[in-house]
């Protein structure tokens, strides 16, 4: 986690001054990168301590394809309130694309009047073209999650194990355009054995608070598929795009800079083995080993 520390205190010390959406404020540089083998450990923050419960539920959420915070609500996980409509809607987010990439919204995108009619493949001037679209896209819908699964096991050395969040069809009807909007999976081989890496593209990163967040629960990942394929979980490698600190999150920065992380002694056990990675439940994980520093809060820009 040493790499974490570095990253920060290079944002601290070199990241340009940006007004960001948000209104907050943040220092931001473009283009990081960090790697965590997942033999030596569960890549966990030890210079605070996280909410692990809120990082699986979350996980097994999206893996189940929700995009209602209904089921983080009734598990205690309140990361995606701030985010949802009245009835606990986020919109076509993470789950949905995981598991049911698809145009379906588009026909409402476009009757919405987004300002982006021009750039849009349908034309909504084209009445014929409008249906013909709309019928076709809609009924496409593909489970990138069990796709990339069954091709991991087929054709493991394959260089395509792709899943992707950001689909610009629906982007306007999301509540957040995805964060962490793309990964790929990465087999090698070594006395017989397989071994499973994920890397993880990243095009925002909040990075005192979410991105410790998305190390802990993409190495989860990269743990669940290995154990539905039988492979060895080998390393977990961060890219961050715009990778940024708010700036009412700089005291808490400099309070973690302060402290002297712990050995990297957290370990993750799958107790319940399973064919797909959405049949995997809270109770399956077992985390040991983990010590940290008390955790820092900090405000969320929404
Ligand atoms: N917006 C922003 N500005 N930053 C984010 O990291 C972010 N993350 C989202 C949605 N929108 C976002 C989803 N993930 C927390 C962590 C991750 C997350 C949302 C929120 C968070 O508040 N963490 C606190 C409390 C943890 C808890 O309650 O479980 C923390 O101290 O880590
Ligand atoms: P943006 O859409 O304007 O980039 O704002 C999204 C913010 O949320 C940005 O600060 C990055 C942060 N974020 C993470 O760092 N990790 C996450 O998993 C999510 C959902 C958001």
């Amino acid at each position: 986690m040493y790499q974490y520390l570095e990253l920060m205190q290079q944002v601290l010390d070199k990241g340009s001054f940006r007004k960001d959406r948000t209104g907050v404020g943040t220092r931001a540089l473009f283009g990081g990168q960090m790697r965590f083998d997942l033999k030596e450990s569960f890549p966990l923050l030890t210079t605070k301590k996280l909410h692990l419960k809120s990082i699986i539920h979350e996980l097994i959420w999206f893996l189940k394809g929700d995009t209602n915070i209904k089921y983080l609500q009734e598990n205690g996980v309140t990361i995606w309130d701030e985010w949802a409509d009245k009835d606990g809607n986020l919109g076509p987010v993470y789950g949905k694309q995981w598991r049911g990439f698809s145009a379906e919204g588009t026909y409402a995108t476009i009757l919405g009047n987004t300002g982006y009619e021009d750039g849009l493949v349908i034309n909504p001037d084209d009445h014929d073209n409008k249906e013909l679209g709309f019928k076709n896209l809609e009924t496409t819908s593909i489970d990138q999650i069990g796709k990339v699964l069954w091709y991991l096991k087929k054709f493991p050395f394959s260089r395509r194990h792709i899943v992707c969040a950001w689909n610009p069809l629906v982007i306007d009807q999301m509540a957040l355009p995805p964060c962490h909007c793309l990964f790929q999976f990465f087999v090698r081989e070594e006395n017989g054995k397989k071994y499973l890496s994920c890397q993880l593209y990243q095009r925002s990163c909040d990075f005192f608070l979410g991105v410790p967040f998305n190390i802990a629960s993409y190495s989860l990942l990269t743990y669940i598929f290995a154990d539905c394929l039988g492979y060895v979980p080998d390393e977990f490698v961060w890219t961050g795009g715009d990778v940024h600190l708010y700036d009412n999150h700089i005291e808490q920065a400099k309070l973690q800079l302060s402290r002297h992380p712990l050995p990297p002694s957290a370990q993750l056990y799958i107790r319940n083995h399973h064919e797909f990675p959405w049949e995997y439940k809270f109770d399956d994980f077992e985390i040991t080993g983990y010590e940290s520093h008390p955790a820092i809060k900090a405000p969320i820009a929404v």
